[in-house]
């Protein structure tokens, strides 16, 4: 299987992220790629390539050109500061009523983001489109029907980007990309399968019928990112009935899981797409510090051989998994269904 790398994901390097006030380590960090792409040299079959040069179109088909300007500009900020403590771009207060129009970067620190666990650092921008064009070059492979599968292997991740915002350590959305591009050829399905609800997947297509989007993950009441995921979200508009959310509770083992697919796999064969985009996280693995779902690393091959049955041409994107340790295998299991 060809792997698409992304080439600059090491320039964006989280000193740590903000909970409830206190500065955590970070569990976004570069070793997550590097141990998934030793997990996939070790196991061979593989091979790695770098996307072609990096381009901003591919980012501004599906994100706000404010907002691309603003990731560009705060980043190139951070690289000049010559104080640490400004090398960081945190957000402190977010937008709210009635007045929300930002002026000065303090504002827009707020704006352009939703949470605590998303810093803007000196190498961000480069970072998240290396990995915004990793993933349109496996659109384009796969559109051209020049590979049947391709993996990702990219951090940041990007499910919970925003059109205009970042969050949840995602700050291009690379699935939402790599959809909207196969979606010039025809429908696309989009089965998000990290632990967490893919938001932003949900709201760049929540009105469109031609991309159809289905995730299962821990149940919003409990789980980041809260304010998005519940079944009742089911698209508005054109795209009324186009996105299904399968919330599933803390705890959840291979048994509840593996009917949740099944529903999910059903509704894709349904909708009968041309292309799947997978946004695939390894963070519902038990081992996942902050997942809470108990599935064992011998389910991943299950999950990768039923996805595969559904047999279409398929892009997996790489979105999250926090433990560096089963991180790699997870991958592999999953993939090797796949070759
Ligand atoms: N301090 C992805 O998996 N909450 N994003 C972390 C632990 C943020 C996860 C809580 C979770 C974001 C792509
Ligand atoms: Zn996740």
């Amino acid at each position: 299987m060809r792997v698409i790398l992304n080439p600059k994901h090491a320039e964006h390097a989280p000193p740590g992220e903000v909970e409830g006030g206190a500065v955590i380590p970070s569990y976004e960090s570069p070793g997550r790629f590097d141990a998934i792409r030793a997990a996939l040299e070790a196991a061979g079959g593989f091979t790695f390539e770098e996307p072609p040069k990096p381009s901003e179109e591919p980012v501004a088909a599906i994100h706000d050109a404010a907002y691309i300007t603003y990731l560009r500009e705060a980043s190139a900020e951070a690289k000049k500061a010559r104080d640490p403590a400004a090398k960081q771009l945190w957000p402190t207060v977010f937008p709210f009523g009635p007045n929300p129009r930002a002026s000065g970067v303090r504002a827009l620190r707020g704006q352009f983001c939703f949470d605590t666990y998303t810093p803007i650092l000196p190498g961000t921008f480069a970072a998240a489109l290396g990995g915004a064009n990793a993933a349109a070059r496996s659109a384009d492979l796969i559109a051209e029907g020049t590979e049947r599968s391709i993996y990702v292997l990219t951090r940041p991740p990007g499910h919970h980007a925003e059109a205009d915002r970042c969050g949840g350590y995602c700050y291009f959305n690379n699935a939402a990309i790599a959809a909207d591009r196969l979606s010039k050829r025809g429908r696309v399905a989009v089965l998000d399968v990290d632990v967490h609800h893919g938001n932003g997947t949900q709201h760049i297509f929540y009105s469109r019928a031609d991309v159809s989007t289905v995730s299962i993950h821990g149940d919003p009441g409990g789980l980041y990112p809260f304010f998005s995921g519940f079944a009742e979200e089911t698209g508005t508009g054109a795209g009324e009935g186009f996105n299904l959310n399968l919330p599933l509770p803390p705890g959840t083992a291979a048994k509840d899981y593996r009917s949740a697919l099944a529903t999910a796999l059903e509704a894709i064969r349904k909708f009968k797409p041309m292309f799947l985009v997978l946004s695939f996280g390894a963070d519902t693995h038990e081992s996942d510090p902050i997942g809470g779902f108990k599935l064992p690393t011998k389910f991943f091959a299950e999950m990768g051989a039923a996805v595969r049955e559904l047999d279409f041409p398929t892009a997996i994107i790489q979105e999250g998994g926090y433990n560096l340790t089963t991180l790699g295998s997870c991958v592999t299991e999953m993939l090797k269904a796949f070759t």
